[in-house]
């Protein structure tokens, strides 16, 4: 079976890392307009960089849960998976999922805003690091602000309008356009969340529950 899986933040949340929408969520925290724009990073370079850097940190001491565990096992059963993921985290990859889609970027990445070269990123960066490449101090987290393009948007509607099952995991589905692509599912869908999202409506089938819990029921 062909199955397209799209996870967002609710799938790291029992290791430890934020989400952004809940109650304690990140955007709570902080000011999206300040640290996830382009605009707010020509403003305060230092301050997105803070906010990345303290996310950096959080991430390198988390590890992956049995939910990502489930998915790895998943991707290594004989079905065909494509992985998509709004996280900007590495815990997929840490779990063992090959060829994880990260449709808003790397937190462990850097790109350069003059040359767009890549690179891995240090834990601690900031503007002046200069791009190994053309030397211009214009250094930034490889991750997608809102207004930007979101990355490999061809093979990720590819990937679910062929697929025969599309599972959206851990995704309040206010983002776009990560929220709208269960309207390119030609096959069965389903939700998995603690509660409905946004799209819920959208979705054939839902289980509810601690991602933890409910990931690998699914998977056995
Ligand atoms: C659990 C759990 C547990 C918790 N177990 N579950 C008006 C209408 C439509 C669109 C727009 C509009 N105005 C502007 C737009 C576009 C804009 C947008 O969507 N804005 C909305 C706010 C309306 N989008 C963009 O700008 C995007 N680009 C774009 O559209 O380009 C044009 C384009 C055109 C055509 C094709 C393609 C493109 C870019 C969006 C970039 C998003 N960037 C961020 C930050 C950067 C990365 C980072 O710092 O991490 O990405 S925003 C933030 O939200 C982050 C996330 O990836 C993203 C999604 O969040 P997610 O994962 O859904 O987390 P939460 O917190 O929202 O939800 C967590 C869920 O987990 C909840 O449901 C919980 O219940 C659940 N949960 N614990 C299971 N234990």
């Amino acid at each position: 079976m062909k199955i397209a899986i799209l996870t967002g933040a609710g799938i790291s949340a029992e290791s430890g890392l934020g989400t952004f929408r809940d109650v304690d969520g990140l955007w709570t925290q902080y000011d999206l307009n300040e640290v996830a724009t382009p605009e707010g990073f020509a403003r305060n370079p230092a301050l997105v960089h803070d906010f990345y850097n303290a996310r950096r940190a959080n991430c390198a001491e988390a590890s992956p849960n049995a939910a990502h565990a489930a998915l790895a096992a998943l991707a290594a059963s004989a079905h065909d998976v494509t992985l998509i993921t709004q996280n900007i985290d590495d815990l997929h990859h840490r779990a063992g999922s090959p060829d994880v889609i990260h449709m808003h970027g790397e937190l462990m990445r850097a790109l350069c805003a003059q040359c767009d070269a890549r690179w891995d990123a240090p834990l601690v960066m900031s503007t002046q690091d200069p791009c190994p490449a053309c030397r211009a101090e214009a250094t930034r987290p490889d991750v997608v602000w809102f207004g930007e393009i979101p990355y490999h948007m061809d093979a990720i509607a590819h990937a679910v309008a062929t697929a025969d099952l599309f599972v959206a995991i851990g995704t309040s589905a206010e983002v776009y356009p990560a929220a709208g692509l269960v309207e390119l599912a030609q096959g069965q869908t389903l939700e998995i969340n603690l509660e409905p999202s946004a799209r819920a409506n959208a979705f054939d089938a839902h289980r509810f529950g601690p991602a933890t819990q409910a990931v690998p029921a699914w998977v056995a």
